[in-house]
């Protein structure tokens, strides 16, 4: 089934119980499920699916492929292009910001920095960075179990989409409200971001981009539209590529008895954040890779071109002995296997 065969089997609980709640609400399901699971830990987790979510996921999707149609057919080179540059920055706000910024602290930066990575990552719409964050920590912390919310134990669709579809499993909620958030409450640009997020997304992942091209080269509002929708649809599945796809094929020269490996497909794509064994051996390398090839990692690139005029500071990355010898205890043997590609 697409929301992973495991997720039936969850925490057996009695059918009355699950017949009853099928007449309440949702939320009241929701709090019921917790409770039960809090009462009795042998209780079923049954997911729930959000329609709304699959509704609008569908729409995204289907637009987009009619925005593909449309780039061949009346879309102005010009608003492709538009779309090409706003994918690649909201790209860097999600790289650079919610993950090696905010996520895991790997370097520090200017406030200068911290506002523009804050607007880049809301034009990504991948929910505010508070969320975001919180959602990732607990995805390291407890990768590929119950609690970790795209768990790849389930699939590959339901770490690629199918968690944005259904209810999280309640381990999800109970161990990310153990995770240490204080670092992200002292900061206020992300304070602010998360109270005002209802408004900043509209505006910045949707109004400004599709009325950038009606106003500065008449692009009409129809073609403008469908081609934000692309961008936005697109640079979701390169994301949501991390989930699945590098927690499924390629190398684990770093540690072999965990799910995520070196994936150059999703590292090239996703700005270098493929290089997920070597990621979630060291999660404090501000290159999320052990070699730092531009080529292969966007956002080293630009997290660098920011440490050299000032934006960026006390970056943090792995001495190579201390690599070699975890490699060499861990790994697959396949350290130098991407080499020619990765190595400066
Ligand atoms: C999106 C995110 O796409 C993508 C993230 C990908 C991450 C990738 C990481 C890989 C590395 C980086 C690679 C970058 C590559 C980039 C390349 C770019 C080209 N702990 O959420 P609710 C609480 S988003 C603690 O409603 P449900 C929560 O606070 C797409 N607590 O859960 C709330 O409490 P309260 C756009 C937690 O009802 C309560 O639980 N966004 C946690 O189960 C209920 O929360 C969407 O589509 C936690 N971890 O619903 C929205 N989580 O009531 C999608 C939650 O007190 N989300 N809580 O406020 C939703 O609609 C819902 O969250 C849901 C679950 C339906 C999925
Ligand atoms: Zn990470
Ligand atoms: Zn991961």
């Amino acid at each position: 089934n697409l929301f992973g065969n495991s997720a039936t089997v969850y925490l057996e609980a009695s059918q009355q119980n699950v017949h009853k709640e099928k007449s309440t609400t949702e939320s009241e399901n929701n709090q019921k499920l917790l409770d039960q699971q809090s009462s009795s830990p042998e209780m079923k987790y049954e997911w729930q699916i959000v329609w709304r979510n699959v509704i609008a996921f569908l729409y995204l999707h289907i637009g987009s492929l009619y925005a593909i149609y449309l780039i061949f057919n009346g879309t102005k080179l010009y608003t492709t292009l538009w779309g090409a540059f706003l994918a690649a920055a909201a790209a860097l706000g999600i790289t650079a910001g919610a993950h090696r910024l905010w996520a895991h602290r790997t370097y520090k930066a200017k406030w200068p920095m911290r506002l523009l990575l804050m607007i880049l990552q809301t034009v990504a719409f991948q929910n505010h960075i508070y969320e975001w964050v919180r959602d990732h920590r607990v995805h390291h912390k407890y990768t590929d179990t119950d609690a970790d919310p795209h768990n790849a134990k389930r699939g590959f669709f339901f770490s690629h989409v199918g968690w944005l579809l259904v209810r999280k499993h309640p381990e999800v909620i109970k161990k990310g409200s153990a995770i240490d958030m204080s670092d992200l409450e002292r900061d206020p640009i992300v304070y602010w971001q998360k109270k005002l997020y209802i408004l900043l997304i509209p505006l910045l992942c949707f109004i400004l981009p599709v009325w950038v091209p009606c106003y500065f080269w008449n692009e009409t509002l129809l073609n403008s539209w469908y081609s934000s929708l692309l961008r936005y649809t697109a640079s979701l599945n390169v994301t949501w590529l991390v989930n699945s796809a590098a927690h499924m094929w390629g190398m684990k020269p770093y540690d072999k008895a965990i799910g995520p490996t070196e994936n150059k497909t999703v590292a090239v794509l996703a700005f270098g954040e493929g290089w997920h064994n070597y990621h979630h051996v060291f999660p404090w390398d501000y290159k999320a890779a052990e070699f730092g090839n531009y080529g292969m990692n966007f956002t080293t690139a630009f997290i660098d071109f920011c440490t050299w005029i000032g934006l960026a500071y006390d970056l943090k990355s792995v001495p190579a002995d201390a690599i070699q010898r975890r490699a060499t205890r861990t790994g697959d043997g396949s350290r130098y296997h991407n080499e020619k590609d990765t190595h400066e």
